[in-house]
């Protein structure tokens, strides 16, 4: 399949993150695109480098003064002190409910509270680089099918279906899935679905389309009362406005088997194959795998060719974007099954 790589990903490279108030390694490490790149490599797939700019999207779907924040964000930090290029920024406080978010304090540790979601969305210097060159790659692959091709993977890290108009979150800071919907909606798509596969509900995702109709989100993933991120993806978000209806979370109990996820998948294709959509982006978590050591799915590599089959039957032309999948040995085989399984 025809995949766009992230030539800039090994740039976001944080020391580490926190769990249960340690410091561990981060899950979410170059090492992952590496294993997916040599997985393609060896099955011969068709790889190249972005070349098309995302900021027409980016500017869609974030607003100006989150992007102007996360492109200075490490040179900010830098500024407070050379010594901080080894240090790893921290946010201090979260203007959370009662507090206002209106006014950016000048404080930079205030400043990544208030674009921020969570403690878990580390930065370092290449975070910039390395998130913008993914969102060109899915710039990219939209420009691609506009010229004819039939589906495009996104082999990119960091992922970006937790971010949201205005903030970074588990691991996320850039919403690739949406700048491939909206690329696609700019190159003369009228409808649009986004399916995230991804364990971990697309909160930021969600949020940037909850008010479209144009754009149908709809999401399987563990349930938001025992999983990450805890405070969206119930099923009872549907949409707002004009994008009442347009919304279709299917939250699953933690260790779901594969056979429930796959009558979830089926609900899911068929909300999509109502939307009579011109086109579909698959946020493609692979972090369902049984082996994935954040996640609590039962999926087996078999079954990630089955979704890639049933992903074909839909009949529509697909992008492909990398999200989670922390198993990163694994990763690139159960991503070649999902593309393989897509093409046969
Ligand atoms: C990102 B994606 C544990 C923090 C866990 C949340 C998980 C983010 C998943 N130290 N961070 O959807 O795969
Ligand atoms: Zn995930």
């Amino acid at each position: 399949m025809l995949t766009y790589l992230n030539p800039g990903q090994s740039q976001h490279a944080p020391r580490f993150e926190f769990f249960r108030g340690e410091r561990v390694p981060c899950f979410e490490g170059p090492a992952r695109a590496d294993f997916v790149e040599q997985a393609l490599r060896a099955r011969g797939h068709a790889l190249r480098m972005p070349e098309v700019d995302s900021t027409p999207q980016l500017e869609r779907i974030h607003t100006p003064r989150y992007l102007c924040f996360l492109r200075t964000a490490w040179d900010q930090w830098l500024a407070l002190g050379a010594a901080n290029a080894d240090v790893q920024p921290f946010p201090s406080v979260w203007p959370v409910r009662t507090l206002r978010s209106d006014v950016e304090p000048a404080n930079f540790t205030a400043r990544l509270g208030l674009y921020s979601m969570d403690n878990g969305s580390p930065l370092s210097a290449g975070t910039w680089a390395a998130a913008k060159m993914a969102a060109d790659a899915a710039a990219s692959a939209a420009q691609a099918l506009q010229g004819g091709e039939r589906a495009a993977f996104c082999a990119t890290r960091p992922p970006g279906h937790h971010a949201g108009p205005d903030f970074m979150g588990g691991y996320c800071f850039l919403n690739n899935a949406a700048v491939a919907a909206q690329a696609l909606r700019d190159g003369g798509a009228a409808r649009v679905a986004v399916l995230d596969v991804d364990y971990h509900h697309g909160n930021g995702t969600q949020a940037i389309f909850y008010d479209r109709a144009d754009v149908l989100f709809v999401s399987i993933h563990g349930d938001p009362r025992t999983e990450y991120p805890f405070y969206l993806g119930h099923a009872d978000e549907t949409g707002a406005g004009e994008g009442a209806g347009c919304n279709l979370n299917l939250p699953l109990p933690a260790g779901s088997s594969a056979a429930t996820w796959f009558a979830a998948l089926e609900a899911a294709c068929a909300r999509v194959a109502r939307h009579r959509a011109d086109a579909l982006v698959v946020s493609l978590g692979l972090d369902t795998f049984a082996g994935d050591p954040i996640s609590t799915f039962q999926l087996q590599a078999a079954d990630f060719t089955c979704l890639g089959q049933r992903l074909r039957r839909l009949g529509l032309p697909v992008i492909f974007v990398l999200e989670g999948g922390y198993a990163a040995a694994a990763l690139g085989e159960n991503a070649v099954c999902v593309l393989e399984g897509f093409e046969t």
